[in-house]
């Protein structure tokens, strides 16, 4: 909802609130919000089925990156609310940007699992067809998928498309020019854009306190012009509801829209880190308190809309997803390093010939 300006000729958005959007408390205990419908109970379900498979998906990736199978895992453990509810929320004409973090989401958007963790076996590809499933390439490069979102929803615009985006983005990628610069843009371009940033409160070492002194980082939408929501990152219900409404908004024109979700990051920022060094387990164990999956199904069994039987249901599908990607890495286990130097030049510059050569000596010395 935005406010007319004094001068009459902008919009001054509401401040977001201090307290995060709430559905569901960590409970499972309805609460409900009459500006933030609570999603009906098949919506409930599925974001319910999404979390349980994503989360057995997300447990193969780990158990296959320390096996070697994998170059490296971003988890997404603790951030099931965001990804799914996310990825539920879009319409099929509208376009995921999600970041390295983000597989669950891929995999919720319908992206094939062995496909989703193509990047990270270190392929030279993403591995699915962005085009097909309106998902962009796993990003690295901090916030840089934000600039390409707003690109491509303000030339879809311009091109009388129905499609907004939604963008996953950290905390500690909100410090990126990159971020600044697709916000502005957004706004002044009237984008259809959503920003989900999904607060995990750390950027590998760095607490999201270094980041920022915004009262919260949805507090940054208002100097862009941007309405901001703050809502609980581990209440599926509440994620939908919002992200749901802002894709709405940002579709009828009223411009684009940064969401931040209060979440965390259980697990090491990837298998090559040790948090230990960093963060108490108390504050681990405050937030596996506040876990999103046990939270849905604590709801809907005392509601009387999930019993054993579609728990058990959604488990067997966890286990047909990672038996499948299991399968499939274990059979396709070939990657050329060489590829990594092949598509990136017509001719290949000779920096990169050297390091390619020095690559080539590495690997036949073991
Ligand atoms: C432009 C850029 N700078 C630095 C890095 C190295 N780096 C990789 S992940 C990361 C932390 C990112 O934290 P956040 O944005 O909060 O996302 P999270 O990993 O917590 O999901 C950094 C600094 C990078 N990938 N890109």
């Amino acid at each position: 909802m935005k406010r007319t300006h004094s001068s009459g000729t902008a919009a001054v958005p509401d401040l977001p609130s201090l307290e995060p959007i709430r559905l569901v408390d960590r409970h499972g205990r309805r609460l409900g919000d009459p500006a933030f419908p609570t999603p009906d109970h098949d919506t409930l379900l599925a974001l319910l089925r999404g979390m349980v498979v994503g989360r057995r998906f997300d447990r193969q990736a780990g158990a296959l990156a320390r096996q070697g199978s994998l170059a490296v895992y971003p988890s997404s453990h603790g951030q099931e609310a965001c990804q799914v509810a996310g990825a539920l929320a879009l319409a099929d004409q509208d376009w995921l940007f999600p970041t390295y973090r983000d597989s669950v989401a891929l995999l919720t958007r319908g992206v094939d699992p062995a496909e989703v963790l193509t990047l990270l076996r270190g392929d030279w590809h993403s591995g699915y067809d962005p085009r097909r499933h309106r998902c962009a390439p796993q990003c690295t490069p901090l916030a840089s998928n934000a600039p390409h979102a707003v690109g491509l929803t303000y030339a879809a615009r311009r091109q009388g498309e129905d499609t907004a985006a939604l963008v996953l983005m950290g905390d500690g990628a909100t410090s990126e020019g990159d971020a600044h610069e697709a916000y502005n843009f957004a706004a002044v371009w009237n984008a259809p854009v959503v920003f989900l940033i999904q607060n995990n409160r750390w950027a590998i070492s760095v607490p999201v306190e270094k980041q920022t002194r915004a009262p919260t980082l949805a507090h940054k939408a208002i100097g862009y012009g941007m309405t901001g929501y703050h809502v609980d990152g581990n209440d599926a219900a509440a994620v939908y509801a919002v992200v749901s409404r802002a894709l709405a908004e940002a579709r009828s024109g009223s411009g684009p829209v940064l969401i931040e979700a209060q979440t965390y990051r259980l697990d090491p920022h990837t298998n090559a880190d040790a948090p230990q060094r960093y963060r108490d387990e108390a504050e681990v164990a405050y937030w596996r308190d506040r876990d999103p999956l046990s939270r849905l199904e604590t709801l809907l069994r005392a509601e009387g809309a999930a019993g054993d039987a579609d728990l058990e249901r959604f488990a067997a599908e966890g286990e047909r997803v990672a038996a499948d990607v299991r399968r499939r890495l274990a059979e396709d286990d070939h990657l050329d390093p060489d590829d990594l130097f092949a598509h990136v030049y017509a001719g290949i510059p000779p920096a990169l010939a050297r390091q390619r050569a020095d690559l080539r000596d590495e690997l036949r010395e073991g």
